[in-house]
């Protein structure tokens, strides 16, 4: 019996520490389906819940990831998900992002604030590694611009910006009072093929993309010499993996800047004429300006690339290289 117990025991841990049961919420969003496939890979199909509020596209269903309606303003139907379904990770996708939030500011706040402080109370209660994504957009005009370090002045001017200092905030709280074993990156504009960005500041650089395939011309919203940090989505899924399975006790800090590159508009565009050379971009610029006015041009993130071996693979060049291979197969 005591060996059968043991063994049963051992099996609990090693499902806890080498395939956790993870749930993803705001999952069809840019990131949740990229990562939810990545886990699945890593941690077995059966480790991976992506919810939402929205009905899956077919496309999306003959993945077969296991996927469930979540309203993260329900916490008793949260609670209930994660003990039926033996949550071990909770990764919190789920946000208004800067431009829409602007839009709805009461949608932002209980979605951003609401939300996530459900999510925390969860972790809290049900012992949960948690990830919350932060952004560049939680810094402010009174931030240094390049570089943005980790620890500095942060007064954003944005809803999701505040909304997101909350996050980091909070989420330390809870790991210094209650053990809660919180972890956050503040990512830059992440950059994909197969997926869309949903109300960002840096969506101009996803949608550029398609423009250049499907009609040669872009209209851009932001000034040509607007610097802003990217990443390619594939950095920043594994930016996510490599994070959560890094050590608690080996990170110095739970909240850190990541990044991999930072362009303008017009650096884009060049880049980008040398695989279509009749690629035509004019300017006409909207309130999203001020926001990227706002906020780091180059994110400082030797503290990440120090303490958990962060290190990117895609620059600019590699990423419109894989941009175009990946929209190409998509588009046929
Ligand atoms: C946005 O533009 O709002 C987001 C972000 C940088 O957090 N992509």
């Amino acid at each position: 019996l005591a060996k059968g117990i043991a063994k049963n025991y051992s099996k609990i841990l090693l499902r806890n520490y080498s395939n956790p049961r993870v749930l993803i919420t705001g999952g069809l969003g840019q990131l949740g389906p990229g990562l939810a496939n990545l886990i699945s890979n890593r941690y077995g199909k059966d480790n991976i819940i992506l919810t939402d509020i929205v009905k899956p596209n077919g496309e999306f269903q003959k993945k077969g990831i296991n996927y469930l309606y979540a309203d993260v303003l329900d916490l008793k139907n949260l609670q209930q998900i994660i003990v039926n379904h033996k949550i071990d990770w909770i990764v919190h996708f789920s946000a208004l992002l800067s431009a829409v939030g602007e839009k709805n500011v009461p949608l932002a706040l209980s979605v951003n604030v609401t939300g996530m402080q459900n999510i925390l109370e969860l972790a809290k209660q049900f012992n949960l590694k948690v990830f919350i994504p932060s952004t560049i957009g939680a810094f402010g005009p009174e931030s240094p611009r390049n570089p943005t370090p980790d620890l500095t002045i942060q007064r954003p001017k944005t809803i999701y910006g505040v909304t997101k200092v909350y996050a980091e905030l909070l989420g330390e709280y809870y790991a210094k009072k209650f053990g809660v074993d919180f972890r956050c990156l503040r990512f830059p504009g992440i950059i994909s093929a197969d997926t869309q960005p949903g109300g960002g500041t840096t969506d101009y650089a996803v949608k550029i993309f398609h423009d250049a395939l499907e009609t040669k011309k872009f209209e851009c919203y932001l000034k040509p010499d607007t610097r802003l940090p990217m990443m390619y989505i594939d950095d920043c899924l594994n930016s996510v993996i490599q994070f959560m399975e890094y050590p608690s006790d080996k990170l110095a800090q739970r909240t850190y800047n990541i990044s991999a590159m930072s362009f303008t508009p017009e650096e884009l565009y060049n880049e980008i004429r040398k695989h279509v050379s009749d690629f035509e971009i004019n300017y006409k610029i909207d309130s999203r300006q001020e926001i990227a006015d706002s906020w780091p041009q180059v994110f400082d993130d030797q503290n990440a690339r120090k303490d958990w071996k962060w290190n990117p693979e895609y620059d600019l060049p590699n990423l419109v290289q894989k941009m175009f291979t990946e929209l190409k197969s998509i588009k046929g």
